[in-house]
């Protein structure tokens, strides 16, 4: 038992715009007063964070003259060296404005994209320089409420080129930056292309450069779809892929709700965190979440220590349901194998052959239980701290 306290090796990350969310929703205004970049930053070292991201217009404001956009940066990084807190993750707003109502790389109009792509270079020098070694795509106006305004596979084709364009300057500039996707299923745009990890994923292997990109999957978003989040977690994993989490808590077939970690599906949660410190995973954990609107910036406060202490306490369910006796007598059970079949491990005319002619207890096999119910039931008694 530990006392749940966040430590740097965490990798807790929060960006600029989810302390800093002041509570808008579709029917009502802001319920918190807005606070600057470099009080965020002293608000995310209080509650013990490892990392701040951000959205180039988070800290410079659209309109902002280099005079401004110099003094901002200057001041956030004196924030940043005062309180330790790094900056691992940037990202381009490509949504908010309204130049971007019919999407970003995806619009019809070419001065759009282009806009869309300077907005990018920008924001890609200035995170770089800030010490970003990750850069987040959440294209969130990509997408339409009528399919008669774009062709969808011109869309898919002016992503990839964009995506493209922005891996080669990377590379042109030398910087050591890694790009990850990030998909979601709807909202703010009816349908948005590439809605799924799964869909990124596949997308990613027709780029001209592969092996820079990777996906940055909320756990919200496949929910939003009603999808098991830790097997698109898996997948990325297994592709090389997972560059980057955004961690927050969503119910199936709601809104966009983007809750503190944890609040809402434990369970789901759980095998979530237990993969990831399985696996070794140890990249940023980003809490992509905000404080409900009934709440103050105690609340805030209290959100934010909330994502990183369930995280921790979920990680230590994981250790004990590793530990438990009981558990891994089961596991050990249903993956019982004395290498009969490693023949099959790799084709050989042989193997084939030899498998033809095996005699296999289909009926004996069929019956057998599988003690799912029981390795469920202990499951949930880790998680409700009754073993
Ligand atoms: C926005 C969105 C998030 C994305 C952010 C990065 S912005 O808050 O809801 O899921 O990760 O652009
Ligand atoms: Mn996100
Ligand atoms: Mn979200």
């Amino acid at each position: 038992m530990t006392d749940y306290a966040p430590r740097p090796e965490d990798r807790f990350t929060f960006g600029l715009w989810t302390v800093g969310n002041i509570g808008r929703d579709p029917f009502g205004g802001p319920v918190r007063d807005v606070i600057s970049p470099v009080d965020i930053v002293y608000l995310l070292a209080e509650v013990g964070a490892y990392g701040v991201n951000y959205h180039d217009n988070d800290l410079i404001p659209i309109d902002a003259t280099p005079d401004e956009e110099r003094q901002i940066i200057k001041d956030f990084k004196a924030a940043l060296n005062a309180t330790g807190i790094k900056m691992p993750m940037a990202t381009t707003n490509l949504f908010t404005d309204p130049i971007f109502k019919d999407g970003a790389f995806t619009s019809n109009d070419p001065h759009v994209r282009a806009y869309a792509y300077q907005k990018v270079l920008r924001t890609i020098d200035i995170g770089v320089d800030l010490g970003a070694k990750v850069f987040v795509f959440w294209g969130g106006r990509e997408g339409t409420e009528t399919d008669a305004s774009k062709n969808a596979a011109d869309a898919i084709k002016r992503y990839r080129d964009a995506i493209n364009f922005f891996s080669e300057y990377v590379i042109s500039q030398k910087y050591d930056l890694r790009l990850a996707l990030e998909a979601k299923p709807n909202e703010p745009r009816s349908d948005l292309y590439l809605p799924t990890t799964g869909a990124m994923l596949g997308f990613i292997a027709t780029l001209d450069h592969p092996e820079m990109v990777g996906v940055n999957p909320e756990v919200a978003h496949e929910h939003m779809a009603g999808l098991n989040f830790m097997h698109a977690i898996a997948q990325a994993w297994d592709a090389g892929k997972l560059f980057h989490i955004d961690l927050n808590d969503q119910l199936f077939g709601r809104y966009d709700q983007d809750f503190r970690f944890g609040a809402a599906m434990i369970k789901q949660n759980f095998f979530l965190v237990k993969f990831l410190e399985d696996v070794g995973y140890t990249g940023s954990r980003h809490f992509d979440a905000h404080a409900y609107r009934t709440e103050d910036y105690n609340g805030v406060k209290d959100f934010a220590r909330g994502c990183m202490r369930t995280y921790l306490i979920l990680k230590e369910k994981a250790q004990q349901f590793n530990a438990d006796p009981e558990i891994q007598a089961l596991l050990a059970d249903i993956n019982a194998d004395d290498g009969t079949f490693d023949y099959l491990k790799t084709f050989s005319a042989e193997g084939a052959a030899k498998l033809r002619a095996t005699d296999f207890d289909r009926v004996g096999i069929g019956k057998k239980g599988l003690s799912y119910e029981r390795l469920d039931q202990l499951t949930i008694e880790v998680l409700l701290g009754v073993r």
